[in-house]
């Protein structure tokens, strides 16, 4: 039984959502300047990475040519008001969404922030408080300002930790009536996958490139840390966590040497939570670090601050599961950065990740035995095509079965013990993928008409799943048929 307060919601982000990349001041961020590539030319599952300087020119010379989905989003920068009553009809108790830090400090390195952009978040979630929505904030979702990748390679410097506090604290003080659930970076283990837009950091510019981005995200660390800081400070009710892309790896088979491995890619994620909710590098660290050939760079007082700033609630994005083996020869599977081999008994969706409900039990269970705090799933969800009929309608029991099963699963994970916040499924209304920045790929249960080349009507559709889940969030989760 989830409890009565139970979070139910949705979950977004400003760059696959708002467009408006250009208006009310807003600067230019990272993933504004991510194509969209045709699936055949695709080099691999996620098309985000920016690696060299000479692409980042060459894109920056296209100006407002090509294609770049995440400038124009689902122009919810303009029709936000509709878009949260129809997650309000859905009886969203929460929502997350991410401010996008352009809109405050458009290049990121400025003294004063930008008054437009601020005042937008303020008619935003004065919106969702009309219809008694909790806003759930990410500070940095794949937003950072580009300028700050151009002049100072992104979270390599440590000059971004003051960056990101300035735009920390100044949103922190300004909806000090209006939010109170926060999150710091979006998947902080991402930038091993993808640096460019989980840290800003462009690898062709690096010497080593391991070493720099280790020292990025021990920059990203302290900052999250220091936002921990001054979140208590200046909303002492807030509740503040840290995000993980969690991929639980199951080993392949019972071989030692398999479940060593499934071992070694389970801490590409813990290692992260392990920083953040327990206060400290753990101690497998120094050995991976050093065989990465990474020493990092700690001012006097940073392992005092993170062990002192750790984060209340442990929040993670949850899609699929992976398998990990001692022979490199096996089959590998689609993912959204993250690879890794197929797994004989788990369907998969149509972009190749492993529909796996029974491993979010299994990742509840093992986070909370790990950690003992307050866990919050902040993202899960199929990704699928939807065709509408001639009338309109959109079908998409696919989707309702993957969340049901999912739901049955937390369910299950909340029995067992874990202390389980809430849920909110990734891209409740249909958005820009992340990954491929495609349009085609949806999750919502809103229906947006607008194509991979941006043709379309961008009216809202409700989906047999909207109907679905309200009724989900009605009964508090118990009527999921
Ligand atoms: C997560 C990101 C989201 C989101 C989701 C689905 O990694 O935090 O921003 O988009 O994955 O991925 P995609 O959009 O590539 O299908």
């Amino acid at each position: 039984m989830l409890k009565s307060n139970f979070l139910w919601g949705g979950a977004t982000a400003a760059n696959q959502l708002e467009g408006a990349y250009n208006v009310g001041g807003k600067g230019l961020s990272v993933m504004d300047m991510v194509k969209w590539v045709p699936k055949e030319q695709r080099k691999s599952h996620a098309e985000m990475n920016i690696n060299t300087e000479e692409d980042l020119q060459k894109l920056l010379a296209m100006g407002d040519e090509g294609n770049f989905p995440k400038r124009r989003g689902v122009d919810h920068y303009n029709r936000y008001a509709e878009d949260i009553a129809l997650f309000a009809e859905m009886g969203f108790k929460v929502y997350r969404m991410s401010i996008a830090w352009t809109r405050i400090f458009p290049k990121g390195d400025e003294q004063e922030p930008n008054e437009e952009g601020l005042a937008f978040y303020d008619r935003l979630f004065d919106e969702l408080k009309k219809h008694n929505i909790e806003p759930l904030v990410t500070l940095s979702h794949f937003e950072m300002p580009l300028h700050l990748v151009q002049k100072y390679n992104g979270w390599e410097s440590r000059d971004l930790v003051q960056f990101f506090l300035r735009y920390a604290t100044t949103v922190f003080e300004r909806y000090k009536h209006k939010v109170k659930y926060w999150l710091t970076f979006n998947e902080i283990n991402i930038s091993q996958m993808a640096p460019y837009i989980g840290a800003g950091v462009i690898l062709g510019r690096c010497e080593n490139k391991e070493q720099s981005v280790y020292q990025a995200l021990h920059h990203q660390f302290v900052a999250s840390a220091l936002a921990v800081k001054a979140v208590r400070e200046i909303i002492p009710t807030a509740k503040i966590g840290c995000m993980l892309l969690r991929f639980e790896t199951y080993a392949d088979t019972c071989h030692p040497e398999d479940a060593m491995e499934a071992l070694n890619k389970d801490r590409l994620n813990y290692f992260f939570s392990d920083v953040q909710v327990r206060g400290s590098y753990p101690s497998y660290g120094k050995r991976f670090l050093e065989e990465k050939g990474v020493k990092l760079v700690m001012e006097q007082g940073d392992e005092e601050i993170l062990a002192a700033h750790k984060v209340d609630f442990l929040s993670f994005s949850y899609y699929m599961t992976s398998v990990a083996s001692r022979n490199t020869d096996k089959q590998t599977t689609g993912g959204n950065v993250f690879m890794g081999i197929k797994n004989p008994h788990l369907q998969a969706s149509d972009w190749g990740w492993q529909i796996d409900p029974l491993g979010l039990r299994i990742t509840l269970n093992k986070l909370y035995d790990r950690y003992q705090v307050p866990l919050f799933i902040v993202e899960n969800g199929l990704g699928a095509i939807d065709t509408p009929t001639e009338t309109g309608e959109i079908n998409d029991d696919y989707r309702i079965n993957y969340l049901r099963s999912h739901i049955q699963a937390m369910t299950e994970a909340v029995k067992d013990g874990v202390d389980l916040m809430g849920y909110t499924p990734w891209g409740c209304i249909d958005l820009i993928s992340a990954g491929t920045s495609e349009m085609s790929k949806r999750y919502g249960f809103i229906y947006v008409d607008q194509d991979d080349q941006g043709n379309g009507t961008l009216n809202r559709n409700k989906k047999k799943s909207f109907y679905w889940y309200k009724k989900v969030i009605e009964t508090n989760g118990q009527d999921l048929t």
